[in-house]
């Protein structure tokens, strides 16, 4: 019975672990614009997997404000975009 108990255990530990690692994909790219005003940040990012989207430079809205303070145009940086509401948004910078 303890067998199966820790059988269990392990495999819900490697569904979550696996869940997660899917759920995040960061991708590489360069700030090249930073605009705090309109909360809208350009970059030239490599593939966007999610999005089914080939390298490029274009314009994104970031989802919180303050993810702009840490960032400078030039600045190499890894990130999550989504589509929120219909606008491609930076989502998560690492
Ligand atoms: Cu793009």
């Amino acid at each position: 019975m303890k067998m199966i108990i820790k059988t269990i255990a392990i495999i819900a530990m490697s569904l979550t672990l696996g869940g997660t690692a899917a759920a995040v994909e960061y991708t590489k790219g360069e700030v090249t614009k930073i605009d705090a005003k309109q909360k809208k940040l350009t970059i030239r990012h490599e593939e966007l997997k999610n999005l089914d989207m080939p390298p490029m430079k274009m314009v994104f809205v970031v989802a919180d404000e303050a993810m702009l303070e840490q960032l400078e145009e030039g600045q190499r940086i890894e990130f999550v975009a989504e589509k929120v509401n219909g606008r491609l948004t930076v989502t998560e910078i690492k």
